[in-house]
């Protein structure tokens, strides 16, 4: 493993912002437009030339690498598709059994969080909750506000991102917006 010098970084509590950053990721709605259930609206939407910006990931310098501990902040900007909340795309983890912790920043959001067999469940966060993701659960995070939803995460450098999964099955719930509530509903598209 590489030896690296210790450094330290500026998170901006109230934003979720990370300096420095490595990479800064930027997923609109037609990086996920597969995602949602709603597939008829997200059509109309990208053909009348509306592409919103879902959320940003802001990866520390740390390597993926086995014994390192690798962070980010996510900043998930608050808007639905129909009555889903603007949500991450979601992950297992590669190596499943590596778990993960998220610190809430900002805002007001949903961690949702799933196991192969389709058992899911979710935890809310708000500015100060530490939500802990055990191995082997998928997990995605949605902006259940109305003010942009940021969160610091940190896991083992040798968990890998399994996107696939989640792409070919989908999350066996999704939250939508019912009477001003966020709740948890089952997802029409989950096989
Ligand atoms: C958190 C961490 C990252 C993840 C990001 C966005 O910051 O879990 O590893 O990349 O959320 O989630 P996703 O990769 O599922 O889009
Ligand atoms: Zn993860």
């Amino acid at each position: 493993m590489e030896l690296m010098e210790p450094f330290s970084s500026k998170l901006d509590l109230r934003v979720g912002t990370l300096e420095p950053s490595a990479r800064i990721l930027r997923r609109h709605l037609s990086d996920m437009q597969e995602m949602y259930a709603d597939q008829k609206r997200i059509r109309r939407m990208l053909e009348g030339g509306l592409d919103p910006l879902i959320y940003e990931v802001y990866l520390s310098p740390v390597p993926e690498v086995e014994g390192q501990l690798p962070y980010s902040t996510t900043i998930i900007y608050p808007g639905k598709v129909g009555h889903e909340f603007f949500m991450t795309k979601g992950h297992f983890h590669v190596k499943r059994d590596r778990a993960e912790i998220y610190l809430g920043l900002a805002g007001d959001g949903h961690l949702v969080m799933q196991k192969e067999d389709g058992t899911v469940r979710s935890q809310r966060m708000a500015p100060g909750t530490a939500a802990y993701v055990p191995p082997f659960w998928a997990h995605r995070t949605v902006n259940t506000g109305t003010v942009p939803f940021a969160f610091f995460a940190v896991w083992p450098g040798d968990a890998g991102h399994d996107y696939r999964t989640i792409e070919t099955t989908g999350f066996a719930k999704m939250m939508v917006s019912r009477d001003g509530r966020a709740v948890l509903v089952g997802n029409p598209r989950y096989r």
